[in-house]
């Protein structure tokens, strides 16, 4: 868990498959009781989120290696390989790029890590991709199979994010995370704390949201009993979150979110989580969290949530 599968250096990979794209989560190490855990619980939805605007005819394939499986998959060797990138994982995103780009595939990095320093991602990649994924990948697989790949490809995330395809769950292993279904309902947030990503200087990620009622399909169509939202602060507007509250009701699956302490100033809204059914973390959390946020807040607000039958 702290050493990533080793790559081969002398293997000879054959022709590349045309029309095949192999999209990656690269490797970073982690504390066997604790990130491995983390990892497993929750997919990321940086490649899924774009795979969805594939057209039929190419053939994507998802491998995420954190999960432990062994070396990426180079048997047909991809076309086209997509790598997501962050600080954190960056030199491994390079490690990867570089050996796939000597065999004969075309690289493409993109990610928060890509958005921030394209310079130094550039010598590694033969595209960039700054920004939305979403709208940018459609556009790569056509340069692609027109031979005419760009260096650098941009979006901003200013259109309107219920029209975005749902992210294509039906690519990652079925059995491989505790639930397939990581679901995002909003993007951005309208706090700008400044240890946060969202306080990068040159950064719109403007406040975004899709309609409860697509999150509500996406989570049936999971199959999943249980979904982990993955929004940066899924309270940040509480009238959305009481809409989705209430559009998850009926259909009675579990549910985990990130949202900032100030939601429990509004006891209605508490209900509404309560009743959702949302989970809040596990009792023993619940109690440690609970002491840490009151000596935070000052306030009963831990106490409150509790109270309230979440
Ligand atoms: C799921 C998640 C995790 C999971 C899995 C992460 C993983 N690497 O697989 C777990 C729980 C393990 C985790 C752990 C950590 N995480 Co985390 N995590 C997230 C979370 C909640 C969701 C990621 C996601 O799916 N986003 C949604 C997708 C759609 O957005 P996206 O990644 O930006 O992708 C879009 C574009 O960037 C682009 N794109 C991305 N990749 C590519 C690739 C190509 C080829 C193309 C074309 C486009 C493209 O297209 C996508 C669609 O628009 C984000 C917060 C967030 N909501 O984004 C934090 C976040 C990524 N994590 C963060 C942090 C700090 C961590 C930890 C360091 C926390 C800690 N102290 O332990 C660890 C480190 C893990 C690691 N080394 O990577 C920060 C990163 C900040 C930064 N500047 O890098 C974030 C942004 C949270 C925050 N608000 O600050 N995390
Ligand atoms: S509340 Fe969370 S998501 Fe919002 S700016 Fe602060 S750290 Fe970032």
């Amino acid at each position: 868990m702290s050493e990533p599968p080793q790559l081969v250096t002398a293997l000879e990979a054959g022709k590349c498959l045309p029309r095949l794209a192999l999209l990656i989560n690269p490797f970073y190490p982690k504390d066997a009781h604790a990130s491995f855990g983390k990892h497993v619980l929750t997919p990321t939805l940086a490649l899924t989120s774009f795979a969805a605007t594939s057209p039929p005819h190419w053939w994507i394939r998802y491998w995420d290696e954190n999960l432990l499986h062994g070396h990426p998959p180079y048997t047909p060797l991809p076309e086209l390989v997509g790598i997501t990138v962050h600080l954190t994982f960056a030199k491994r995103a390079f490690e990867l790029a570089d050996w796939f780009r000597r065999r004969g595939s075309k690289v493409v990095l993109g990610g928060l890590h890509v958005m921030s320093c394209p310079g130094e991602c550039a010598p590694h990649a033969d595209a960039l991709a700054l920004g939305d994924g979403v709208q940018i990948w459609p556009r790569i697989l056509a340069d692609c199979e027109a031979g005419n790949l760009q260096a650098i490809y941009t979006a901003t995330y200013e259109n309107q994010y219920r029209e975005d395809p749902a992210p294509s769950r039906s690519i990652l292993p079925r059995r491989s995370f505790l639930t397939n279904a990581s679901l995002i309902a909003t993007r951005g947030c309208h706090n700008r704390c400044s240890f946060c990503y969202l306080a990068t200087d040159g950064l719109r990620m403007p406040y975004r949201m899709r309609d409860p009622a697509q999150i509500v399909a996406e989570f049936e169509q999971s199959g999943e009993p249980y979904a982990v939202f993955i929004d940066n602060n899924l309270g940040s507007r509480r009238d959305y979150l009481g809409a989705l509250c209430r559009a998850l009701k009926p259909i009675r699956k579990v549910w985990s979110a990130a949202v900032t302490i100030d939601v429990t100033d509004d006891p209605a809204l508490i209900r509404e989580m309560a009743l959702a059914p949302l989970i809040w973390g596990t009792r023993w959390r619940q109690l440690r969290y609970r002491k840490t946020l009151e000596m935070a807040t000052g306030s009963g607000a831990a106490g409150s949530v509790v109270t309230a039958g979440v």
